[in-house]
């Protein structure tokens, strides 16, 4: 184990101590994480959340430096055996667009059957070029790209469960039979399909780790703290891409 995973495994270890009135599952996680190593690792993961053009300056629901993670996580993809990319792939009209609500304006928010939902501008539609993964993504070893946010009257931030958190992608199973144990998120947004995505991932029994300086926010309304609050709460790790570069 280098220097740098030892580090981490502590800091995951002292994190799972100041959670112990949470319960058992996040501390035998984190004991779990003593023992693998981030790089090339076949039980870890690189999961690449929504790097597409409609998240990018130029694109219909811009994220601010959006574009600046592409060379940070291309870096990072190296240093990953496996690589899952996730893909934001929304119908014409979805129950996310304020375009579908009649007088609704984009950042307003509405009530659908599993909650309050922000309502977005259209963006990420099924074939369109906003949907493409950005062009600079290099990460030919990639091994599966899975789509969601296609349910036509749910959301999807997550990649493993829709907003009703019940209606599943297929992708813990898919990483449970491939023996991985331990995600490290990246990608677009920080505060939404990052957060959620990584939340879910421990929900999911894994040991998950956010590289902070791969992820740009959107931040609405102090959406960011708040979703850093809940990540840490629920026994995400907040890094940096140095430890996995170093
Ligand atoms: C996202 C808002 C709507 C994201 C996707 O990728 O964070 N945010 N759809
Ligand atoms: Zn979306």
């Amino acid at each position: 184990m280098s220097d740098i995973t030892r580090r981490d495994s502590l800091r995951l270890l002292a994190g799972g101590a100041a959670l112990m009135g949470l319960g058992g599952a996040t501390i035998s996680q984190n004991l779990m994480a003593e023992t693998l190593d981030a790089d090339g690792n076949e039980k870890s993961a690189l999961i690449v959340v929504d790097v597409q053009n409609d998240f990018v300056p130029g694109g219909s629901l811009a994220v601010g430096g959006g574009h600046e993670v592409v060379p940070i996580i291309n870096a990072l993809s190296k240093h990953f055996k496996n690589v899952v990319i996730t893909q934001d792939w929304h119908n014409p009209g979805h129950a996310s667009f304020a375009s579908s609500y009649p007088g609704k304006k984009p950042f307003e928010t509405t009530e659908l059957f599993y909650g309050t939902q922000v309502l977005w501008p259209d963006h990420c539609v099924q074939g369109t070029k906003g949907a493409e993964l950005v062009d600079g993504l290099d990460i030919p070893h990639a091994q599966l790209i899975i789509r969601k946010g296609f349910h036509p009257d749910i959301d999807s931030y997550s990649g493993f469960f829709e907003a009703d958190q019940k209606t599943p992608t297929g992708l813990q199973n898919y990483l449970k039979e491939r023996g991985i144990t331990t995600l490290y998120v990246v990608g677009l947004a920080t505060d939404f399909c990052v957060a959620w995505t990584a939340m879910d991932g421990v929900k999911s029994g894994f040991t998950v780790s956010v590289i902070e300086d791969a992820t740009r926010a959107i931040d609405l309304n102090g959406s960011l703290a708040n979703a850093w609050n809940a990540m840490e709460t629920k026994g995400v790790a907040r890094i940096q891409s140095s430890k996995v570069l170093a």
